[in-house]
């Protein structure tokens, strides 16, 4: 390899953002669509910006209304018109394209494809949507990426078998994917089965559509029993696939990773980041080798969680293992043999404060070399491809009296995790792409907050879903773009 071909990326590397479909959307109630599990998810005010309050859950009364009214209710309920991609997706994905983006990953709406989950027949305004979208990508010579479930299942599916809870869920799923397989297959070269399926363990209404009041189990088991069923899906799902898609097609699992670091060097933390890591990568293991680790297996035993299982789960999960692991990542943590109670600072686990990292607006530690260890870490694990599908910096963003959002600190950012993927490269990982998190300011997962700005395209639009929904090209825009059509080489410029 000369000096040369190191300054930059491999040729067919492909570069890219990701969103979901509840979050840049909007249209909620149009071309058929019918309610998801999102389209009850409440922005609050209360909430300040800065704060990591999360408002994904859903309590049952609040549920059962909003159900009972057709979805009328008076929160701020974000995600319902999200940035208006329904109708702008043409210039949005032009702006891509002048990006240099090779991919884009975005998810498919169960509602709008079967709009209660429970019809036979799917809906045509809704496949025919999803079309347009994907020949609008190819002809800029942008591949899609494609989530089949990103956090919003249609919420007639929760009031029926209360989401994934039920098994009944499997052949719901399996008609969506089968659906979007057989119509697609000559579009969509890119699928992965399931967002975050280890967002279970955070909100089991978020990623499961679970109502926990509404069952009498402990929570830990309902968030394992609902991911037992989403693991038989998605390996369902993967093995279907292989009789529709061609044969150059590519499935893969999606984790919601986090790197953990022991806090001293006492083998006990040391041990408990073991096992910390462990129970993230549980997801990723299931769907890649199809089977449960046996520390998983220990741990479902000794916690006394009880997870029901047929005697032919063990060959679906075989049958349905995955052709890469797409992953998000955002921070790293610090494991403790015995976590103080009140020590929190990040994304959906408690953690200690490591004094090496400055955290986000939100407190997300900050940790590009965490990016460079997860992969070689993954890499030694499985030895199939790895694909960063999230990673950016949410922030408030700041349009000046110029016109212009100056927003180096993303410029530093990409940066600097880009250099650390480069970096495992180099230590001989095979990375598929990167894409990421919000190339356009969206709607935010965790907090409804349309404040909490990823974007290289800054969207005038607040948390009421005021403003013009004007595009706006930040700083990190031109950056992208630059560093994209160098194939990497303008990092080091
Ligand atoms: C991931 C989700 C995304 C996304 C991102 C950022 O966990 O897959 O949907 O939004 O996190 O999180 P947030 O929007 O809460 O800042």
């Amino acid at each position: 390899m000369t000096k040369n071909e190191q300054l930059t990326f491999p040729e067919g590397f492909l570069w890219g953002g990701a969103t979901a479909a509840n979050q840049i959307e909007g249209a909620f109630d149009q071309g058929g669509k019918g309610l998801s599990t999102s389209d009850f998810a409440q922005y609050k005010d209360n909430l300040s910006d800065g704060e990591d309050n999360f408002s994904f859950e859903v309590s049952a009364q609040e549920f059962d209304q909003l159900m009972a009214s057709g979805g009328e209710g008076d929160g701020v309920y974000s995600k319902r018109w999200g940035i208006d991609f329904y109708r702008r997706y043409k210039d949005d994905i032009a702006l891509f394209a002048e990006m240099g983006f090779t991919t884009f990953r975005m998810s498919i709406s169960w509602a709008r494809i079967f709009p209660t989950g429970l019809e036979d027949e799917p809906n045509e305004e809704g496949l025919a949507f999803y079309d347009k979208v994907f020949d609008e990508l190819l002809a800029h010579g942008i591949e899609p990426l494609v989530t089949l479930s990103h956090y919003e299942p249609p919420a007639a599916l929760t009031q029926e078998f209360n989401g994934w809870l039920s098994r009944d869920m499997i052949p719901r799923f399996l008609k969506f994917a089968t659906t979007c397989f057989e119509r697609y297959k000559d579009k969509v070269k890119y699928w992965i089965t399931f967002n975050e399926m280890n967002m279970n363990l955070v909100s089991v209404y978020t990623g499961a559509g679970v109502l926990a009041e509404r069952s009498d189990r402990p929570l830990r088991e309902i968030a394992f029993q609902a991911s037992h069923h989403q693991f038989l899906a998605s390996a369902l799902a993967v093995k279907a696939s292989r009789y529709i898609l061609p044969s150059d097609a590519m499935i893969g699992c999606m984790i919601n990773r986090h790197q953990y670091y022991p806090v001293t060097t006492d083998p006990k933390d040391v041990w408990r980041s073991v096992k910390d890591d462990d129970i993230n990568l549980f997801y990723s293991d299931v769907q890649v080798r199809g089977v449960y680790p046996g520390i998983i297996r220990r741990y479902l035993n000794e916690q006394e969680i009880r997870v029901e299982m047929e005697e032919e789960d063990d060959e679906i999960l075989l049958e349905g293992t995955v052709d890469f692991v797409a992953f998000s990542y955002y921070m790293s943590h610090l494991s403790k043999d015995t976590p103080d109670a009140d020590a929190r600072t990040g994304h959906f686990v408690g953690t200690e404060k490591n004094p090496y990292l400055k955290l986000t607006e939100w407190g997300w530690p900050i940790d590009p070399v965490g990016l460079r260890i997860s992969l070689n870490q993954m890499w030694d694990r499985y030895q199939i491809p790895l694909f960063p599908v999230e990673n950016g910096l949410g922030a408030n963003d700041v349009l000046e009296e110029d016109g212009h959002v100056h927003d180096q600190y993303r410029i530093d950012y990409l940066d600097s995790h880009l250099v650390q993927i480069h970096e495992a490269i180099k230590d001989g990982v095979e990375v598929m792409g990167y894409t990421w998190w919000g190339p356009i300011d969206l709607i935010s997962c965790g907090t409804s907050q349309m404040s909490k700005r990823y974007g290289f395209i800054y969207v005038d639009q607040d948390n009421y879903g005021g403003g013009s929904l004007a595009r706006i090209k930040k700083d990190s825009f031109d950056r992208y773009g630059e560093i994209i059509r160098s194939n990497g080489a303008a990092l080091y410029r």
